[in-house]
């Protein structure tokens, strides 16, 4: 917290192409300045960081908080159009540089409509661990995009969760069980996107605030 009592949080959108990074993104700011659409090729070209200040979002010892949220969206992998190497590059040159003093969280977006393989999973969590470092699964979310499916499938989310395939379970585990679910929305509302705020926010206090500094 700094001595205007707001707290800066550092967040990270990662995930395949498509996955819904850039749709999160905008709902966490309660914006559309991401750009964000169906495409037959990768939409997001290149890391950009997009910020949002929270007047007033909790008190503290009888002092109003603000938060600033602090959002990079990056190109998925793979990509349509870039290798594996120049996203990587891009990613980490955008933390340096907006993220000077650590990332309080990734949030790796799965999609919650499509059954999940090993192989894919292998690949995304290897790419996160290659970025993060190997402390990356402390600061790490899972985030199931596309969960309006969930009620298509008449399922909740803990069933959807107890019937994850290995690879899906696996990861919950090693990322100690965070994990929330997004869905599309057409404006998320104040309250809406408090909610997904605070669920993040939980997650950033239950490692006490600490960042980590990606290799
Ligand atoms: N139904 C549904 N659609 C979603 C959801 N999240 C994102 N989308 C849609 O999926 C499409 C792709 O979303 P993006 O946010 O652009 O995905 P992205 O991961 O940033 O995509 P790239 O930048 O191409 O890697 C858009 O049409 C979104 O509206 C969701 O939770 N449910
Ligand atoms: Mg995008």
């Amino acid at each position: 917290m700094d001595d205007n009592n707001e707290i800066t949080i550092n967040l990270l959108l990662l995930g395949k192409t498509q996955c819904g990074k850039s749709s999160l993104g905008n709902s966490l700011l309660g914006s559309y300045e991401f750009e964000s659409r169906i495409f037959p090729q990768s939409v997001t070209k290149e890391c950009r960081l997009r910020r949002m200040r929270i007047p007033e979002f909790a008190r503290r010892s009888g002092k109003e908080l603000g938060l600033r949220l602090q959002v990079l969206d990056t190109p998925g992998i793979p990509h349509s159009s870039l290798n594996q190497d120049e996203v990587k590059k891009g990613v980490r040159k955008a933390l340096s540089e907006h993220f000077p003093e650590g990332l309080h969280m990734a949030l790796l977006g799965l999609r919650a409509d499509i059954p999940h393989c090993e192989e894919d999973n292998q690949h995304t969590v290897k790419l996160t661990e290659d970025l993060l470092g190997p402390n990356w699964m402390y600061f790490t979310a899972v985030v199931l995009t596309h969960a309006e499916t969930l009620e298509d499938m008449r399922m909740t989310e803990e069933k959807f969760i107890s019937l994850a395939p290995k690879s899906l379970s696996t990861l919950l585990e090693r990322v100690h069980g965070r994990c929330i679910f997004s869905e599309q929305t057409h404006g998320t509302s104040q309250a809406e996107r408090k909610v997904l705020v605070n669920q993040i926010l939980h997650f950033v206090r239950q490692n006490s605030y600490q960042s980590l500094q990606p290799i």
